[in-house]
């Protein structure tokens, strides 16, 4: 047996348990939802056939995750201090097991409900750290057995080299102080990253238990969906709904920690805890939210039903002092915006919203608190976390994305989009469907026309729709020749105004123009008779 077998071993073991740990913490980080670890062990649990997952699941009962979990532990403990053997007399070795390591794990990140991209990347940084550290630890092993095997030094007849020259001692001696200080350093950032994790777990478990009294309780309106398949449907599932925001990562307030100050050009400043604004009336209102980067056609809106405390009345209570226009809103993420007084101050019903489709907020869409106001953009009204309230004057600050060239107020422009057909998509010549969605909060749509190839405009049937301030679907039909086309939308809203062709880039204050839709029309006599 070869007595320096173990120092290779530890190599491989410390580098791979190190890349256990960064990808752990940067899953923490992002907080993705799980580390890459878990993800294996819940694509396990899945692909284990029914029966023997059951009978696993009873045996060991609620701690068969755990279980499961030490178990993923000890193996790759023991494949990791393999590829550190291997990587002795065969480089490659590591790096093909470390690459076939990190696409199973890629592998069942993907598998996960509602994984994406980026939930590979504490995948990639594990992936990277391994290569990193193995490399760092073998050099000086390298480098100790080399000077081992000198020529200077007598060949010694067994397969124990030779206790080593100098320079040999000098590299493992090396190797011990880097695995040290890697362990160290791995051992540091796991620990960081459970901090960070457990914080945040526990403040989405408080968030799963809250049940917020009354929030739900008005039903989409009859008639809001024309029943017409891949049209967006009229209310956003949460889990569905776009996101935007500029924190890394994602604050996690737990409510018992959340104040909101109201201060500035007020008579009484106002510091309110999540239970203060529980204690207040709520108000309740389907209200479409969209975001002033959506080009023509994009899919950054959404509508939802939302639950909340009128900003009117807060302010009300605060007593604004003459002279004010504006209200710098400031998230605990440190994000700024500035919005018009008069928008949270009018009848429109802005609110601090509490939940958003009968659920508390979601972390990611501003829990524990977030300000809605219907008719604006969310870059300049739609803070989530929201923390501080500030009533003062345009002319006295700038907030964050008008200090970037994004206009100081952003009233929403008036939108229709095309959602059937598919871009591309080739449908039977004849009666064609066409569909979408179309909104102008604060004022409403009244009308919706599509055309196809310029032709006469084609008026739309439109759902119901319970207020101004959501969108409303539209569908209609047309006989269509075979052959490409183009179809174009346009929405006239409820003062009248038609939905500008003028085509503008989101920048500074929101895009205009009109969706169109290239598809395709395909002759079915053709392929009835053939
Ligand atoms: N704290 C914070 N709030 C924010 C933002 C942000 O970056 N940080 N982005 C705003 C923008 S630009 C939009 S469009 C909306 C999006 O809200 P959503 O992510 O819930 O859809 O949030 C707004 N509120
Ligand atoms: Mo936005």
């Amino acid at each position: 047996m070869d007595g320096r077998a173990g120092m290779w071993r530890l190599a491989g073991l410390v580098a791979g348990l190190t890349g256990l740990a960064t990808s752990y913490t940067a899953a923490m980080v992002l907080t993705i939802r799980e580390s890459p670890v878990v993800a294996i062990a819940e694509a396990v649990i899945r692909l284990t056939p029914g029966p023997v997952a059951d009978f696993v699941i009873r045996f060991f009962g609620a701690s068969n995750k755990a279980l499961l979990l030490v178990m993923i532990f000890l193996i790759v403990s023991l494949v990791f201090a393999a590829l550190g053997t291997a990587a002795r007399t065969r480089w490659w070795a590591p790096l093909a097991g470390y690459s076939v390591l990190a696409l199973l794990t890629a592998a069942a990140v993907l598998l996960q409900r509602g994984s994406g991209p980026v939930d590979l990347l504490p995948v990639v940084i594990g992936y990277l750290t391994w290569l990193l550290v193995l490399a760092l630890l073998v050099t000086p092993l390298r480098r100790a057995e080399r000077a081992a095997r000198a020529p200077a030094r007598p060949a010694v007849p067994n397969d124990v080299p030779p206790a080593g020259s100098p320079a040999a001692a000098q590299g493992r001696r090396a190797f011990l102080v880097r695995a040290l200080l890697v362990g160290g350093a791995a051992v540091v950032v796991a620990g960081a990253g459970k901090v960070l994790g457990s914080g945040r777990r526990a403040v989405e478990e408080t968030r799963r238990l809250l049940r917020i009294e009354g929030a739900g309780q008005t039903p989409p309106p009859r008639g809001s969906s024309l029943g017409v398949d891949d049209i967006a449907s009229w209310q956003t599932p949460n889990d569905e709904f776009y996101l935007i925001h500029t924190a890394l990562v994602v604050p996690a307030i737990a409510p018992v920690d959340w104040r909101l100050r109201i201060h500035g050009l007020v008579e009484r400043e106002i510091e309110l805890t999540y239970d203060d604004l529980l204690a207040r009336e709520r108000t309740e209102a389907w209200v479409t939210l969209n975001c002033v980067s959506n080009p023509v056609g994009g899919d950054l809106v959404g509508n939802a039903l939302w639950t909340g405390v009128l900003t009117s009345e807060l302010l009300a209570e605060a007593g604004v002092l003459p002279g004010a226009d504006a209200v710098l809103q400031t998230s605990e993420d440190g994000w700024t915006c500035g919005t018009p007084l008069e928008a949270l101050t009018d009848d429109r019903g802005a609110m601090l919203a509490v939940a958003m489709n009968g659920e508390a907020l979601p972390i990611e869409h501003g829990f524990p608190v977030r300000t809605l106001v219907p008719g604006l953009y969310g870059y300049v009204s739609a803070t989530k976390w929201v923390v501080d309230l500030e009533v003062t004057r345009f002319a006295d600050f700038s907030a964050y994305w008008t200090q970037r060239g994004w206009g100081e107020r952003g009233p929403v422009k008036i939108a229709s989009r095309i959602d059937v057909p598919r871009s591309g998509e080739s449908v039977p010549a004849g009666n064609v469907a066409f569909g979408g969605v179309a909104w102008m909060q604060g004022t409403g749509i009244s009308a919706v026309e599509f055309s196809v190839d310029g032709g006469p405009w084609v008026p739309a049937d439109l759902g119901r729709v319970p207020s101004a301030d959501t969108w409303v679907q539209w569908a209609g039909t047309t006989e269509v020749a075979p052959g490409d086309h183009l179809v174009r939308v346009r929405a006239t809203d409820s003062a009248g105004n038609v939905q500008t062709d003028v085509e503008r880039d989101v920048l500074p204050d929101g895009a205009t123009g009109l969706d169109e839709v290239d598809f395709t029309t395909t002759d079915t006599t053709d392929a009835a008779v053939g």
